[in-house]
């Protein structure tokens, strides 16, 4: 009987060539003894790993032959000698430990191999403004960059160790026991730092499940030397995030297929990059959408993880992964800044970046160790290598910071018309071009700074935190929307820098509210800063002014003690030099005059009190503090 069932339901699939299953995000297509994952209109032939999200990994391994599964419950399940396809995957599609069904297949890198070779040149550095960005920062190997590509040949000269002394390759340290740093199978064999791969040292290959991630195709490495070869070390190319003869930011090398990429492996190795350290997670590849890397984007975006992807090479709509709505999805130009014929662009583009004829590292087991490419492959990793620069100068930035940044400085170019459109919050926007060219010298002075204005805070407790400035108030010039900026009587309110702070006109602080301002670094776990330190906050930018219930309040009156109540220690901070404090009883009687900033109160009768201070310039600040 069940037999009889089967039967019919195999017919009827061949008759209307699309599953009719519950669990499955794809369209599915049957042509030519073949099946097809249909994704942004493009056409994938299956291979032979489905991946499914279990609820129970025992149930799953008793029933089906696993590849390999996730943290977030994905597994790969290969066909075995009990099944078909077919049968397959109407036994999972009936199976109630089975939440989601995903076909796989192999997708595309995003290169296009010109036809002729043009001359030799980095144009792609001086239009993205790279070396004004060099200026501030080449990269700090503190910022991580896992490259999920065809593997990274990081014994090339120009980017793994060679003649120097350093390189921009990111090696585990935990898993350092390679006994010849350029052969992988020389290590100890064992799973030094437990994070699931053994003799991780350089990356990993999730095709062959093995610790060497070179692979044999030069697209990863292609993509490495963008971001990350070694700058001014007298050899090759400038990588944009390379360094200065000295270790730029660090690349992971993760291989995700050796010429074509597998999505049955692309959202293991996402959540590999997160669970590793990886700020940034760089694609130059199109697959077919499935929930497992849609999840693992997800998995990724909620540990702030930023995702730079390629927008694909069909001159036509988004491809996947560019098309999900949490990648920064990059686009190419020419050289003459217009769209290369090829680049996809539309719904969800947010820059462009330099793609054609873009000169970069080769194979070193190719006669020539660098080549020219074009694709939107070697435009997305320029973004990557700007949000490496931009992380190297403020580690603190968020991912949506750093959308903002990226999207809101690009340069307007070609002669498109960029406009206000729905759902494109960071400036004006086009079709075709997206945001605009991405400007590395812009990116990474506004990752420097944080603008705050039409804010209000009402109530509660908020903190802004780490950038080395902020500004705040009507008059930021890179702000958008104009206004204001107003703490309202109840809130709490905190900026921390670790150089400026700024109040411009248009900042107010209302009676009753607290407002606390400190230059400090984020080691430092304390809330009060050095008072030499705290004077760098820029009072002769701010003028006095009245906010609108006519309480004047002068800007420069940062004045807060902490903490209050206080029990030991009374710590008070001022903008300005203090030339004198004292402390009254709520009657009036001085208690204690001190120069000190770090107050003894702990024999003080428990109560209200009154401190008063005299800035240097003659100034009276006051404020209270309850002893407990
Ligand atoms: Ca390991
Ligand atoms: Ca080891
Ligand atoms: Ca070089
Ligand atoms: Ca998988």
């Amino acid at each position: 009987m069940k037999r009889i069932y089967l039967i019919l339901f195999l017919l009827t699939y061949n008759i209307c060539h699309i599953f009719p299953l519950s669990k499955m995000n794809q369209k599915v297509l049957s042509k030519d003894g073949n099946l097809f994952v249909v994704t942004n209109g493009r056409e994938y032939i299956v291979n032979d790993i489905i991946s499914v999200k279990f609820s129970d990994l025992n149930k799953l391994n008793e029933k089906y032959k696993v590849v390999r599964y996730n943290i977030l419950n994905y597994a790969d399940i290969k066909l075995s000698d009990n099944y078909t396809f077919d049968s397959m995957i109407i036994d999972l599609e009936t199976d109630k430990n089975i939440l989601s069904i995903d076909y796989n297949a192999y997708g595309e890198y995003n290169s296009i191999i010109p036809n002729d070779s043009c001359s030799v040149s980095l144009w792609h550095l001086s239009v993205i403004n790279a070396y004004d960005a060099w200026t501030i920062t080449t990269g700090n190997p503190n910022v991580k960059i896992a490259v999920l590509d065809s593997g990274i040949d990081w014994i090339h000269p120009d980017l793994g160790i060679g003649n120097d002394t350093y390189q921009n390759i990111f090696c585990n340290q935990i898993e350092n026991d390679w006994t010849n740093q350029n052969i992988p199978t020389s290590g100890n064999h064992i799973d030094d730092d437990a994070n699931g791969y053994i003799d991780d040292f350089k990356g990993w290959n999730f095709d062959a499940n093995s610790n060497d991630s070179r692979g044999v195709y030069y697209h990863g490495t292609f993509v490495a030397g963008i971001i990350g070869a070694k700058t001014n070390n007298h050899v090759g190319i400038a990588g944009i995030a390379g360094g200065n003869h000295d270790n730029g930011a660090a690349i992971i090398p993760y291989c995700v297929g050796l010429y074509y990429p597998n999505s049955a492996i692309i959202d293991d190795a996402i959540i590999a990059a997160v669970e590793n350290g990886a700020n940034v997670i760089q694609f130059s590849l199109s697959c077919v959408n499935t929930n497992a890397i849609v999840d693992a984007i997800q998995y990724a975006t909620e540990n702030g993880v930023s995702i730079i992807c390629a927008s694909g090479n069909e001159n036509s709509v988004l491809s996947f992964p560019a098309s999900n709505p949490n990648v920064i999805a990059v686009g190419a130009v020419d050289s003459t800044k217009s769209r290369a014929y090829f680049s996809n662009y539309g719904n969800n583009l947010s820059v462009v970046a330099p793609g054609v004829d873009i000169f970069s590292l080769n194979l070193t087991t190719s006669t020539d160790m660098y080549k020219l490419d074009s694709g939107t492959s070697f435009a997305a990793p320029q973004v990557s290598a700007i949000v490496a620069l931009m992380l190297s100068v403020n580690p603190y930035l968020s991912i949506n910071d750093i959308r903002l940044i990226i999207e809101s400085t690009a340069q307007k170019v070609g002669s498109y018309t960029y406009s206000t459109t729905s759902g494109r919050p960071n400036g004006t926007w086009n079709n075709e071009m997206g945001y605009g060219l991405v400007d590395a010298y812009a990116a990474v002075q506004e990752a420097q700074r944080r603008h705050i204005q039409n804010t209000t805070y009402v109530s509660g407790t908020s903190i802004v935190e780490y950038y080395p400035e902020i500004f705040a108030g009507y008059s930021v010039t890179n702000a958008v929307p104009y206004g204001n900026v107003v703490v309202k009587s109840g809130s709490n309110i905190t900026f921390k820098a670790t150089d400026k702070i700024h109040l411009k006109p248009g900042f107010h602080v209302e009676r009753g509210a607290t407002f606390h301002a400190y230059i400090e670094q984020p080691q430092a776990n304390t809330m009060s800063a050095p008072a030499l330190m705290r004077r760098n906050i820029n009072s002769e930018e701010n003028p006095p002014h009245q906010d609108s219930n006519n309480n004047k309040l002068e800007t420069n009156e940062i004045f807060s003690l902490s903490p209050n109540p206080a029990t030991n220690v009374l710590n008070v901070e001022s903008a300005e030099e203090l030339s004198s404090i004292t402390i009254y009883t709520l009657s009036g009687q001085p208690v204690l005059q001190t120069t000190d900033t770090e107050i003894n109160v702990s024999a003080f009768p428990a109560g209200m009190y009154i401190v008063r201070a005299i800035t240097t310039t003659g100034e009276q600040l006051q404020s209270k503090f309850i002893k407990q």
